[in-house]
């Protein structure tokens, strides 16, 4: 295997296995919310009290779940790994910082942080926010919300990943439907540049499987491993 750079682009399957739901499975968060009243601006601007709930109780289960085999694996190939890594996640929790991942960006922000409305200022935050909460920065209560990507927001970083796509030779997803965009359209944008492998991790094929070349179909606990082995067996 010829030595390049590794992209991965991760979603809410890596993180199933640790007791965090899925989105759009039949058991996954948008099966008992809608995503209209949690995950838009609009949704939020309408019932802020409805939307910090929701993510105080996914922030107060960050406390109880750990990283499993699948992002310890991926920590393990960025270690090992020649060339240059980079892994994309759409996940607001921090699974893969805690399994070891160093080079990361969320896309859709972070549960543990919490940004001010008002001055822009981005901090973390581990307890319940609410509307009476104040910013550490301008002072100001009644201005901080999650520091997550909602629908019809810009998601973060896009400068950085664009370029990294535009470099890379391996792009992996993992654990991801391929329904939400811009990251469903990463896949298109890499196999455009010819010799670029790109590889689907997966429970079963995603909306966007026709499009990778290569998928294993398995829990993310056993495939990413497995995937890790093989490349790196591969040197
Ligand atoms: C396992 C497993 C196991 C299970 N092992 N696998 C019409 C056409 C095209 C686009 C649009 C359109 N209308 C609107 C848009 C844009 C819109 C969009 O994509 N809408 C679609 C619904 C059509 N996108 C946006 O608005 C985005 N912004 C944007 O486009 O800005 C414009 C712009 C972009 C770029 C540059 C300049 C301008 C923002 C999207 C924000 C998404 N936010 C959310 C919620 C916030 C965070 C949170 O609360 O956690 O992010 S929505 C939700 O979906 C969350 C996720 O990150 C995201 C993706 O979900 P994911 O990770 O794929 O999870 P699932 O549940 O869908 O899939 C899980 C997968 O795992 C499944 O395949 C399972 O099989 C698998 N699995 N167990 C392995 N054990």
């Amino acid at each position: 295997m010829t030595i390049g750079n590794i992209i991965v682009l991760s979603g809410a399957g890596i993180s199933q296995e640790s007791g965090l739901a899925t989105f759009r499975d039949s058991d996954g968060e948008w099966s008992r919310v809608r995503l209209e009243d949690v995950a838009t601006p609009e949704g939020y601007r309408r019932d802020p009290a409805r939307v910090h709930a929701f993510y105080n109780a996914r922030r107060q289960q960050l406390g109880q779940v750990k990283p499993n085999a699948a992002h310890f694996a991926l920590a393990r190939l960025e270690e090992s790994w020649p060339g240059q890594m980079l892994v994309v996640t759409q996940n607001i929790d921090d699974l893969h910082e805690r399994a070891g991942t160093k080079a990361l960006i969320h896309m859709h922000g972070e549960l543990n942080k919490a940004r001010c409305d008002l001055c822009g200022s981005i901090a973390p935050w581990s307890g319940d926010l609410n509307q009476q909460s104040h910013c550490g920065d301008c002072r100001q209560a009644g201005h901080l919300r999650p520091h997550v990507v909602w629908f019809g927001e810009i998601p973060l970083e896009m400068g950085r990943i664009s370029k990294a796509l535009n470099q890379c030779h391996l792009f992996v997803a993992v654990g991801t439907s391929g329904n939400v965009y811009p990251a469903a359209g990463f896949v298109s944008q890499v196999r455009s540049r010819p010799g670029t492998r790109t590889v689907e991790l997966n429970l079963l094929p995603s909306e966007g499987a026709s499009l990778f070349a290569e998928a294993n179909y398995g829990p993310a606990s056993e495939v990413v491993p497995a995937f890790v082995d093989h490349l790196l067996n591969s040197l």
